[in-house]
């Protein structure tokens, strides 16, 4: 095989630097290494055992040139398809294979996928408060910054709590939400729809009032109404111009966005727990929703999510990519290079990464009013410090659980 570049080694390496962390990293017989982000929150180390165990294995030997091969060689031998573990695990080898090629051609990633769409990644911050006074000043701090677009998340009044509130202050002075916490006991937290969807317009009138009609504003609603009840929500927000609603109700079902859809124009976002086309497929192909917020760690890689962008393009739906603190900085990397190149780019969330983060990894990305850029190292542009890693030894987190006022689970 003339020009293969023989992979040496595949290894899987567990930090927690401020949060958890799992990174493959491919190195070729010549010494070039591929990063890959492998994080699954809460569930990290299943997709590590998954990686070291069954598919590292299966790539030593191999041509790291062959991405779109080593691909469907891992989906379709496994026999088992799709699920968050396997295609979170796909999606690391994935980067890291592009990011050796990246290195190899002495080329950023997104040059390789076609080079830049756009000057740069639109990208929004998240404000939280505890009330709406706390909110405002979480808000302001981010228009400071030079954020276009902004997801507003708050406490909802007699309800103890509410989804994305963050609880403390990170370095910086900077909010950071944290869902997973370190605890030995799983966090459960209280649950409303009906105060919730009385509360919701009342935030976004307030924040219209505050901030004015230029600001892109964002809202989560994580998975909590009925699809009848999304849809109520969405209508009773159409007077705010929200840029999003984000997962409104569970999308396992994805027919029930037809009922949601005939009622209101809020433009809807959804898919941040998916990782496959098919999880989309009645999503896109009946215009259901207006931007899909998979990622590119956990739907596939850069090889997958493309196809699924793509697949959304036909039907004028744009890209929403998840990325929150528990995508890793190499896969925010990955992220922002598939943003560049695509044409249906729509907005990349960036939830900025603990500073502790940044000793473990250090990126090439840069924030300039309201927009990332991935930058133009070869690769993905991101540098593994084994040395600081050792300091952040891995350290068990639980995403909460939600309860409603009867004690009943409910959705998360
Ligand atoms: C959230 C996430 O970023 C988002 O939109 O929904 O913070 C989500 O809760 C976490 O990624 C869960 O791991
Ligand atoms: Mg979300």
């Amino acid at each position: 095989m003339t020009g293969a570049a023989r992979i040496r080694s595949a290894e899987v390496l567990v930090a927690s630097p401020a949060r958890n962390f799992v990174t493959l990293r491919v190195t070729t017989e010549d010494g070039v290494v591929g990063l890959g982000d492998a994080t699954l929150n809460g569930r990290e180390l299943a997709v590590a055992a998954y990686l070291r165990d069954h598919v590292a294995p299966l790539l030593v030997g191999r041509d790291a040139h062959r991405i779109e091969d080593v691909w469907q060689l891992l989906y379709r031998s496994a026999y088992w398809r799709r699920g968050p573990v396997t295609m979170s695990a796909v999606a690391a080898v994935d980067m890291a294979l592009w990011d050796i090629k990246g290195r190899m051609a002495g080329m950023p990633v997104y040059q390789l996928l076609g080079g830049a769409s756009r000057d740069g990644c639109l990208v929004y911050a998240h404000a939280s408060g505890a009330d709406l006074d706390d909110l405002g000043d979480s808000v302001r701090a981010r228009l400071d910054e030079g954020y276009l677009a902004v997801r507003l998340q708050v406490a909802v009044p007699g309800m103890g709590g509410g989804y994305g509130v963050a609880s403390s202050r990170a370095s910086g002075g900077r909010y950071t939400y944290e869902p997973a916490k370190r605890a030995g006991l799983q966090i459960e937290e209280g649950w409303d729809s009906r105060r919730y969807l009385r509360f919701a317009p009342d935030l976004f009138s307030w924040a219209r009032e505050e901030f004015g009609a230029e600001v892109m504003l964002l809202h989560d609603v994580h998975h909590r109404l009925t699809p009848i009840e999304a849809a109520r929500l969405g209508r009773s927000l159409e007077p705010f111009d929200l840029f999003w609603l984000e997962d409104c109700t569970p999308a396992e079902n994805q027919e029930a966005f037809r009922l949601i859809r005939q009622h209101t124009t809020t433009p809807l976002a959804v898919g941040e727990v998916l990782n496959s086309v098919w999880d989309f497929r009645t999503l896109i192909q009946e215009q259901l929703i207006d931007y899909v917020r998979a990622s590119v760690t956990h739907a596939g890689g850069i090889t997958h999510l493309k196809r699924l962008f793509e697949f959304a393009a036909q039907y004028q739906i744009k890209s929403g990519s998840h990325g929150p603190t528990d995508i890793s900085p190499v896969g925010m990397a990955a992220a922002l290079h598939l943003g560049l190149a695509i044409h249906n780019f729509g907005i990349q969330e960036h939830m900025a990464h603990h500073d502790l983060t940044h000793e473990v990894f250090h990126t090439s990305y840069r924030y300039a009013d309201g927009y990332l850029h991935p930058g133009d190292a070869p690769g993905l542009g991101v540098e593994y410090n084994d040395d600081a890693a050792r300091r952040f030894a891995y350290s068990p987190a639980l995403l909460p659980a939600a309860r409603l006022t009867d004690g009943t689970v409910h959705d998360w």
